[in-house]
């Protein structure tokens, strides 16, 4: 049987890409001009078995549609809500994520961010490297993490890593989600308004989809409030970007750690002047070791499918 097809969506780590490129036929969608892809597309789709993006490069209706044959999506990403499941569904296409491998990574960089903004790391890294601290004298003092209140929205994989790595630091643990769990020593709040009003740090790690699309507005902004702090390292359509910009430029927020934004990778210039606000471009999962196993996944569920095994992370 030919060679499986795989068409991959973007310029992925170079390992994933030449493990590909010895073991399948591979497509590279960026060889072809953004005009000429549709074109691209027609040529090779009878070919075109597999698709690998990540959860910048999914699969809307029209690429499915333009694939005839496509048998399976393999995301190099947890998140898959740039791939439209119900026509996935809908044509038996499989569809396989990378869950587990990142947890800790994602879990880990919650911590840092939380703790960068209420202690001003980056600034005071700053402070010492401009010289400012033999020529002004001592930081000033900031706020402490250990023992705030600690809001979740979604207690899934993510989410409890997180809620595990906050009581080291003896914080209180609150949580929305949409049905209650039976976690002893967390607190569950039936809305986000809530929680957002019960806690002082608010952290968003619950997937993507419509009902959690600007889960985080003006009205949960508000809640939390001129001395709260919003965590983001799920998608940034989780919140809506402009009103957080306006809130921490009014001082209406305390403060944010964020990850991930609305349009990447293009921010919002307005939070670059705030010193309450640490951004980091997308590395949530970004570690050797972590993209190492995603990408192990990504292989491992493709060699599955060619062999009609059961795949690894199935989704679909
Ligand atoms: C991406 C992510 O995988 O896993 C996710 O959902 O958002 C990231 O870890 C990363 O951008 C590599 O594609």
């Amino acid at each position: 049987m030919e060679a499986l097809g795989v068409l991959l969506l973007y310029p992925v780590n170079p390992y994933l890409e030449q493990e590909l490129d010895q073991r399948y036929r591979l497509f590279r969608f960026w060889d072809s001009p953004p005009d000429r892809r549709d074109e691209f597309l027609r040529a090779h789709a009878r070919s075109i078995r597999a698709v690998v993006g990540n959860a910048q490069h999914g699969a809307d209706a029209k690429l499915i549609d333009a694939l005839p044959a496509l048998e399976i999506f393999a995301s190099y990403s947890v998140g898959i809500d740039r791939v439209d499941l119900a026509k996935c569904r809908e044509r038996g296409i499989r569809v396989t994520n990378t869950p587990d491998v990142l947890t800790d990574d994602v879990a880990d960089l919650a911590i840092v961010l939380a703790i960068s903004v209420l202690r001003r790391i980056p600034q005071a890294d700053q402070y010492v490297r401009a010289g400012q601290w033999a020529a002004k004298g001592d930081y000033d003092l900031t706020t402490r993490f250990s023992g705030k209140r600690v809001g979740i929205i979604g207690l899934g994989r993510i989410g409890l890593a997180v809620a595990k790595r906050v009581e080291a630091f003896d914080c209180p643990i609150n949580y929305h989600q949409r049905t209650k769990k039976a976690y002893p020593n967390y607190t569950y709040y039936p809305s986000v308004v809530e929680l957002a009003a019960n806690s002082d740090i608010l952290v968003v790690t619950c997937p993507l989809n419509e009902q959690t699309r600007h889960i985080v507005n003006r009205e949960v902004i508000e809640a939390l409030g001129p001395k709260g702090v919003l965590i983001n390292i799920g998608r940034g359509p989780h919140v809506d970007e402009p009103e957080l910009v306006s809130a921490l430029v009014e001082g209406r927020l305390g403060g944010a750690g964020l990850d991930v934004f609305e349009d990447e990778p293009n921010v919002p210039k307005e939070l670059f002047a705030l010193d309450n606000v640490v951004l980091v471009p997308h590395v949530g999962s970004g570690t050797h070791e972590t993209r190492k196993a995603m990408m192990d996944l990504v292989l491992g569920n493709l060699e599955a499918h060619v062999l009609k095994k059961p795949l690894l992370t199935p989704v679909v």
